[in-house]
Parts: C-alpha cells; sequence; structure tokens
C-alpha cells in the first residue's frame, strides 16, 4: 500500500508516525510504503521526509496524486487545500485518506463525498479519537445497553492557546484557510464523537464569540505555537462556539469548543448520563474510563475508572503488557490500521466521507442557528 501525502507540520508528523508504526504493531494485509511526501517549500519538506522516513517527496501535489506508484493520498494541509487535492487524486483514481474537517464548507463536502463514491475509491475522515481504547470501551457499553437510554450528552473541547492576545494570526484563525475557528477544529472532534456514541443529532442552536479580534502577523509557527511581527491582521473565526443539541434518540446535549479555556490544554471530554449509568472520558487521561451503574450494591455504587490496558480492551493488546498506557499518537495509528485494511482485505470502515459531511451538517446548523437566533433542524441545510 503505497502512500503519497501532502502535508508536513504537526498533522504531518503525527501521521508519518502512525504509517512508520502500524506494521510493527498490526498484522496488516498489505506493507505500507511511505512513498512520498508533499509540501510547498522544498526545503522543509526535503527534512521532513529524511526526517519522517518518507523515500522521497514533491513540491506539487498534481504531480504526487498522478504518479502511478502511489495506491492512496493522505491529505492534512490546511481545510482550503482539501477539496481541489481530493478532487484530483479521486480523479486518478486513488483512494483518499483525509484531515478533518473533511472541508471548508458543507458544500464542498457534498462534491468530495460525490465524487469519491462515485469513482468507487475508498474515503476515510481523520476522526482520530474513536479509535482510542477508552472511547471503544464506552461505544461497546453504549451498544450492548449497559447505560440504558441516553438522556444526556455533555462534550468539552477545551484549549488556551489564544488566551494570550499575542499569539499570532496562525491559518486556524482565518476563515478562508480554515473555514471557521474552535467550531471546525475542535467541535468537529466532538460531533463526531457522539454520533459515533449515541447517533445523529435533530436540532441545535448555538452562540459564538471572537475574544480578540486582531493579532500579530505570524513571523514563524510552530505546531500551534509561534511568534508574531509588529503588524497585526484580522481574526476571522470564532475563539469559541458552544451548541445545544437534541438527538434523534431523545437525548439531550450541551457542547462547547474553545481555545480560551485557561490552563486547559487538550481537554476534549464527554460524559453521557442514561437511566442505567454514566460514563465519562477526558482526552487528558485518555487511557481511563470512568463508569457507574445504578444497579451496583448500594454499599458499593459510585464510580470506578476502568483503566483500558487489558489485552481484552481494543487495540490495547497490539501494544504493551498491562498497564503499560499509550498516548494521543497511537488512535493515528489504530485508523491507519483499519483504513488499510479497509482497503487490502475489505473489512468494514468508517468514519467516511459520509460522516464529514454529517458532522459538516451539524457545523453548519450550528452556524445558521447563530446567525438566526433560532434553532435549526439539521435537515434544514
Ligand atoms: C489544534 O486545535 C488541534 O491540533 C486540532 O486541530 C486537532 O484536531 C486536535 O486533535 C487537537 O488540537
Amino acid at each position: 500500500m503505497n502512500v503519497g501525502m501532502v502535508g508536513y507540520k504537526f498533522m504531518g508528523k503525527a501521521h508519518s508516525h502512525a504509517y512508520k508504526d502500524v506494521g510493527m504493531f498490526f498484522d496488516m494485509d498489505a506493507d505500507v510504503v511511505m512513498k512520498a511526501i508533499c509540501g510547498r517549500d522544498e526545503q522543509g519538506v526535503k527534512e521532513a521526509a529524511d526526517k519522517f522516513g518518507w523515500e522521497g517527496y514533491e513540491t506539487d501535489w498534481r504531480k504526487l496524486v498522478e504518479r502511478d506508484d502511489i495506491d492512496f493520498i493522505d491529505i492534512n494541509a490546511p481545510s482550503d487545500a482539501h477539496k481541489e487535492i481530493a478532487l484530483a487524486a479521486i480523479a486518478n483514481g486513488k483512494h483518499v485518506f483525509c484531515e478533518k474537517p473533511l472541508a471548508l464548507n458543507l458544500a464542498d463536502g457534498r462534491e468530495m463525498l460525490e465524487a469519491a463514491e462515485k469513482a468507487g475509491v475508498k474515503h476515510a475522515v481523520c476522526f482520530n479519537y474513536r479509535f482510542l481504547p477508552a472511547v471503544q470501551l464506552a461505544k461497546k457499553l453504549i451498544d450492548e445497553g449497559k447505560l440504558g437510554d441516553i438522556h444526556h450528552y455533555r462534550a468539552t473541547y477545551l484549549q488556551d492557546w489564544l488566551v494570550d492576545p499575542n499569539a499570532p494570526l496562525a491559518w486556524r484563525l482565518k476563515k478562508e484557510v480554515a473555514g471557521s475557528g474552535a467550531h471546525g477544529d475542535l467541535n468537529a472532534h466532538c460531533i463526531d464523537l457522539a454520533r459515533f456514541l449515541i447517533g445523529e443529532f435533530d436540532r441545535v442552536i448555538g452562540h459564538n464569540r471572537t475574544f480578540v479580534k486582531e493579532r500579530p502577523i505570524p513571523a514563524s509557527t510552530s505546531g500551534l505555537s509561534g511568534t508574531g511581527t509588529s503588524e497585526k491582521g484580522e481574526v476571522t473565526v470564532d475563539d469559541a462556539t458552544g451548541f445545544l443539541a437534541d438527538f434523534k434518540n431523545g437525548a439531550m446535549g450541551s457542547f462547547i469548543a474553545t481555545r480560551f479555556a485557561t490552563g486547559r490544554k487538550n481537554g476534549n471530554t464527554f460524559e453521557i448520563h442514561g437511566s442505567k449509568g454514566t460514563i465519562r472520558w477526558d482526552l487528558e487521561r485518555l487511557n481511563e474510563l470512568e463508569v457507574y451503574f445504578r444497579d451496583d450494591e448500594p454499599n458499593e455504587a459510585g464510580f470506578r475508572r476502568i483503566l483500558v490496558t487489558e489485552s481484552t480492551h481494543k487495540y490495547a493488546g497490539n501494544w504493551w503488557p498491562t498497564g503499560h498506557i499509550i498516548g494521543y499518537e497511537h488512535g493515528f495509528v489504530h485508523i491507519v490500521y483499519e483504513f488499510v485494511q479497509h482497503i487490502a482485505a475489505g473489512t468494514p470502515f468508517a468514519p467516511t466521507f459520509l460522516d464529514g459531511v454529517r458532522c459538516q451538517e451539524v457545523l453548519e446548523a450550528v452556524d445558521l442557528s447563530i446567525e438566526r437566533g433560532t434553532w435549526v433542524n439539521i435537515s434544514e441545510v
């Protein structure tokens, strides 16, 4: 399975690590070969190719997607590049693995889905958090009915890297490049996890805020940090977006994504209350799932913490002996494993572009609700 990848920064590194490690820890029906990585800055992409272990590099993604020796294209460039690259890759018969959010907007996402389905290529959106053992256990408990009927779903995605007003105007803060701010970057994950765990959204109502309206033009950026120049530019996305939701199964939901949660670095959490029990999870303690079951003996009832490192926990057994925990990067290894197996062995796979579109529908319905100041049904967008 020969991979060509566009993007070589934060996500490029996470994905490269996944391609490198996956064959060492998982039995695969195809070997993953890191053929070529692509970026516009020749020196930067060459250094990344050497450091991350790619066979070669390209500076023009058009060349990459036309290469006969490549089976699938991984897109982790900024969101405004997703559609054009994906459509060209699909036209060249390549399978596509795309970072979230799938596209700048719903219309683009729908176009990408339609093209991929028409061409019969395999497609995936990198909602990596689905693939952590604790999230898999949460899904299993819910599917087995251990929580009973779901009443509440509460999600947060809390970061604080923008609370400093001098943090530079990175691409993630420009609407034309990122589509939206905390909403598309972080609520996209929360929406996907909610759909994965408890099902489809019915209607939403939201509010948002841009606390700092102008920021220094970047001198350099790396990951989420960087330095700015003395010149300032306008922030054109939300710093924070919160919304309420009704789900099709009758559950009530609340969501908040913010880059202004002082002290919280990557607080991706969910808490789900059902008629028989509750579960809660926090990415900052990703190897743990907290559970509470109503039918426990009253004397012994209470929250308990399951350490999801037993060989019976999904993916955990592929790594280390019990208790030897895994981290953020492992979710990417697991999703790459599932996608390659899907292509090579025909095993079922989600999240596809359809899940990317469903997520985009909710994102867009929230934006519409903010514009109108009323609830918006997902079926309206
Ligand atoms: C930055 O906000 C970011 O890296 C997101 O883009 C990722 O999707 C999320 O997993 C962590 O935070």
